[in-house]
């Protein structure tokens, strides 16, 4: 095969040596403050663990956010005061949650981004979510990823399942392309209800996701760590937090979200794949800095 003739699959692969993306989803909308203690959910928290995860590798914060009473919450004001806060504190790329909690209405959703954030996440279909739904229908993201486009904020196409991935393609095929030129996938996997947390899984996600995409994959709890070897070996990027997991290992909790950047960049390094800088991953994605 002619290297012309790898080009494209190379670009859904990663290409050899290719520096690694970490992105950290360092709270979540899931967990309980009372029963995970070093859950990230006061601004002061948020900006401490911001900048750790930054010192062990991470160039990307998934971010949702807590009110005073440590629930989840879309409101404006804490929104625009977390990204102003996160950009003054670090150079980290800020992404802000767009999925929320099951329980957000369309609207709140719709307006995370009049928080002026570099990015978000961008659901691809509606999926069942443990006992919930996590409601994503056509219209929501079409509205979504109009007003992404309109006001320049960077989208990730979130995949929990292989019908996502068709969502993306016909989004693509309507709309045209994201802010910033480049489509940047993350593959959530092991959520119950959605595509299983496997090696093999991810293959074959990888080898439907759009030409020229690149993409991150993440594994809900005990898939963390399957995931996140399956996708170094297969080419792609990171994300790793206590979003996702709160468990380190088997019978051990999470105690910061800093140590899951450092086993992921760690890996990273071992697959002589060391982790990339927010500039880095800022050219990467056509997120322009502003700071
Ligand atoms: N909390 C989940 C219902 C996202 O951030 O965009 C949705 C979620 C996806 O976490
Ligand atoms: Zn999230």
């Amino acid at each position: 095969m002619t290297a012309q003739a790898g080009g494209k699959a190379e670009a859904r692969t990663g290409k050899p040596g290719q520096a690694t993306l970490i992105t950290v989803a360092p709270t979540g909308a899931e967990s309980e403050k009372s029963a995970v203690p070093a859950l990230p959910v006061t601004l002061d928290e948020l900006v401490t663990t911001a900048k750790e995860c930054r010192e062990a590798g991470a160039a990307v914060i998934h971010v949702h956010i807590r009110d005073a009473a440590a629930k989840p919450t879309l409101d404006l004001a804490r929104l625009t005061e977390t990204v102003h806060a996160l950009r003054e504190s670090t150079d980290l790329i800020v992404q802000l949650s767009t999925g929320g909690a099951v329980t957000d209405s369309f609207s709140h959703r719709l307006a995370v981004l009049d928080a002026g954030p570099d990015a978000c996440s961008l659901t691809c279909g509606t999926v069942n979510f443990g006992n919930d739904v996590f409601m994503n229908p056509w219209g929501f993201m079409t509205e979504l990823y109009a007003k992404t486009q309109a006001l320049g904020v960077v989208p990730e196409f979130e995949l929990f399942d292989f019908g996502h991935i068709a969502a993306l393609h016909r989004l693509l095929a309507e709309l045209g392309g994201p802010a910033g030129g480049h489509v940047h996938c993350d593959l959530v996997m092991g959520v119950p209800g959605g595509m299983p947390g496997n090696a093999a899984t991810l293959v074959q996600a990888v080898s439907a996701l759009p030409a020229g995409a690149t993409w991150s994959a993440t594994g809900i709890g005990r898939t963390s760590v399957p995931v996140l070897f399956a996708a170094l070996a297969a080419g792609g990027h990171l994300r790793v937090g206590m979003e996702d997991t709160v468990t380190f290992a088997r019978g051990r909790p999470v105690t910061g979200n800093a140590e899951l950047v450092e086993r992921a960049a760690e890996a990273a390094s071992l697959a002589q794949r060391p982790a990339m800088s927010p500039a880095e991953a800022r050219e990467l994605l056509g997120v322009p800095d502003h700071r």
